[in-house]
C-alpha cells in the first residue's frame, strides 16, 4: 500500500511511522515548510517516546517522506487540527482544515482509493460535510472510493504503544467503506478493530472525552465543596475509589489540551437544547484557574510584592504541548493581580522561562501546576533556603512534605 497522510503533528506523524515501519511507502504531507525540512532531515518537531528513532529508520530507508503537497496514493489518512470555531459559547467543530485538506487530494484521487479521516470531528461531519464535498467532485462513496472516519484515541507520552495496542473504531459511510479502511488497519494494529457507521464512531469519540472532562469536572467541584466545608477532598477521592464501582478521576489547576478542553463542545454546539451537563462541566474546568489564584492569594495575604514561581506549563505532565494550558490562563490571573511570577518547565523552552534556581530565587509561592515527574524529585530543603516564604501550593497532589525541610506544602486535602 503506499499511504498519503495529510497533517503531520502529535497524530498524523506517529501513524505515518507506524505504516512505514510495517512495509508500508509513506507520504507525509504537512503546509509548514520548516516541517516538511526537518523530517527530511530525519528529525522530528514533537517530544513523543520512540517517534524520532521510527523517522530516522524510515527516512533512511525511503519508506517515508515528507512533502508540502500530496501525490497519488492508494490510501489517504487526514489528521489535521480541528479547533473550536470562535462562535459565542457555542464553541463548534471547524471543519475548514479537514475540508481543506479533502480538496487537495481531489486531483490525485482515483478509483478504488481509500480516504479515512482520523481528527476528531462533530457528530454527523462525515455525511453532511465530507462525503458532500466528494460527491460534488464526481465521486460516490461505497462506490468509486471509500470513506471512513477512524478516530484515533491514543495518549501522548504513549503513543507509539497505543497506536498499536488500543481498540480502533472504524467508521465508515458504506458496509464496503467499513470493509477497506479496516483492511488499512490490519496493517498493525493489534486491538479489535470494532466497525461502526460513521456518525456512530464520530459521537463515540467525542463522547470519550468528554466523560473524562465530566467526571473531572466532578472532582474539581468536590475540591470546591470540601473547601468550604472544611473537608479533605483528595481523602474523600481516595475512599470513595475504594468502591469497585467508582472511579473519581483527579481534579487539578483545570483541563487542558486538545480534546477533553475540545470535543466537548463539539456535542454541546450540535444539540446545545440536550446537552446540559456536558456545558456545565466545561464550565467547572473553566472555572479553576480563578479558583487556583483565589487560593494562591489567600496564602500569600499580608505579603508585600508576593513572588509566585510557576513550576509546570504544559496541559499535562511529562509533555511539552501547552495548547489549552490551564497553566497560561493562571500566569496572567496572577500577573493581572499585580504578583511578580516566574516560569519553570523543564520539559518547554522559552525565553520567558529560567531555570529552578531562578525561579525560587526570593518566590514567596510555587505554583506546581503540571504532574513532571522531575517535581516529584525537588530537594525541598534546598529550595526553602532560596525562597522569602517557603510556601508551595501542589495543584496535581504530587508533591509529598520532606521533614524538617522547611518547605510548607499545601494541597487540594488541605486547603480549608
Ligand atoms: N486531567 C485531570 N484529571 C484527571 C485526568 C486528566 O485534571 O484525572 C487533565 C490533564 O491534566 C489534562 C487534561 O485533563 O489537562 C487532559 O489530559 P488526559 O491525559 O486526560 O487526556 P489527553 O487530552 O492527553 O488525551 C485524551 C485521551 N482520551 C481519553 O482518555 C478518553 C486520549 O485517549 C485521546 O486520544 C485524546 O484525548 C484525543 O486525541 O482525543
Amino acid at each position: 500500500m503506499k499511504i498519503c497522510v495529510l497533517g503531520l503533528g502529535y497524530i498524523g506523524l506517529p501513524t505515518a511511522a507506524m505504516f512505514s515501519s510495517h512495509g508500508h511507502e509513506v507520504i507525509g504531507v504537512d503546509v509548514n515548510a520548516s516541517i516538511v525540512e526537518t523530517l527530511n532531515n530525519g528529525s522530528i518537531h514533537i517530544e513523543e517516546p520512540g517517534l524520532s528513532e521510527l523517522i530516522k529508520d524510515a527516512v533512511h530507508s525511503q519508506m517515508f517522506k515528507a512533502s508540502l503537497h500530496p501525490e497519488k496514493a492508494d490510501v489517504f489518512i487526514i489528521a489535521v487540527p480541528t479547533p473550536n470555531n470562535n462562535d459565542d459559547s457555542y464553541m463548534s467543530c471547524d471543519l475548514s482544515f479537514v475540508l481543506n485538506a479533502c480538496q487537495s487530494i481531489i486531483p490525485y484521487l482515483e478509483k478504488g482509493n481509500i480516504i479515512i479521516v482520523e481528527s476528531t470531528i462533530s457528530p454527523r461531519s462525515m455525511d453532511d460535510y465530507v462525503k458532500v464535498l466528494f460527491e460534488d467532485n464526481g465521486f460516490t462513496a461505497g462506490e468509486d472510493i471509500y470513506l471512513a472516519h477512524c478516530p484515533e484515541r491514543v495518549l501522548p507520552g504513549q503513543i507509539l504503544k497505543e497506536l498499536i495496542h488500543n481498540n480502533r473504531i472504524v467508521g465508515g459511510i458504506t458496509g464496503k467503506c467499513i470493509q477497506a479502511a479496516a483492511e488499512v488497519y490490519s496493517a498493525f494494529v493489534q486491538g479489535e478493530i470494532i466497525r461502526t457507521e460513521a456518525k456512530t464512531a464520530e459521537m463515540s469519540k467525542c463522547m470519550e472525552n468528554t466523560f473524562r472532562d465530566v467526571n473531572i469536572a466532578l472532582a474539581n467541584e468536590l475540591v470546591k465543596i470540601c473547601y468550604d466545608l472544611d473537608i479533605n477532598a483528595l481523602e474523600v477521592i481516595n475512599m470513595a475509589n475504594k468502591h469497585p464501582r467508582v472511579n473519581i478521576h483527579s481534579p487539578g489547576p483545570g483541563v487542558g489540551g486538545h480534546c477533553l478542553a475540545v470535543d466537548p463542545y463539539f456535542i454541546y454546539a450540535k444539540s446545545p437544547d440536550y446537552a446540559n451537563i456536558i456545558k456545565l462541566a466545561r464550565d467547572t474546568n473553566n472555572s479553576m484557574p480563578e479558583f487556583v489564584v483565589k487560593l494562591s492569594s489567600e496564602l500569600l495575604q499580608g505579603i508585600d510584592r508576593p513572588k509566585v514561581a510557576v513550576f509546570g506549563v504544559t496541559y499535562k505532565g511529562n509533555v511539552d504541548d501547552m495548547r489549552e494550558s490551564p497553566a497560561l490562563e493562571i500566569i496572567e490571573l496572577l500577573k493581572a493581580r499585580g504578583y511578580q511570577v516566574s516560569i519553570y518547565d523543564p520539559h518547554v523552552s522559552h525565553i520567558e522561562f529560567v531555570d529552578e534556581e531562578t525561579a525560587v530565587t526570593a518566590a514567596d509561592l510555587i505554583l506546581v501546576l503540571t504532574d513532571h515527574n522531575e517535581f516529584m524529585e525537588l530537594n525541598h530543603n534546598k529550595i526553602a533556603k532560596r525562597m522569602r516564604t517557603p510556601m508551595l501550593l501542589d495543584t496535581k497532589n504530587i508533591v509529598k512534605s520532606q521533614l524538617r525541610s522547611g518547605l510548607e506544602v499545601i494541597n487540594y486535602g488541605n486547603i480549608y
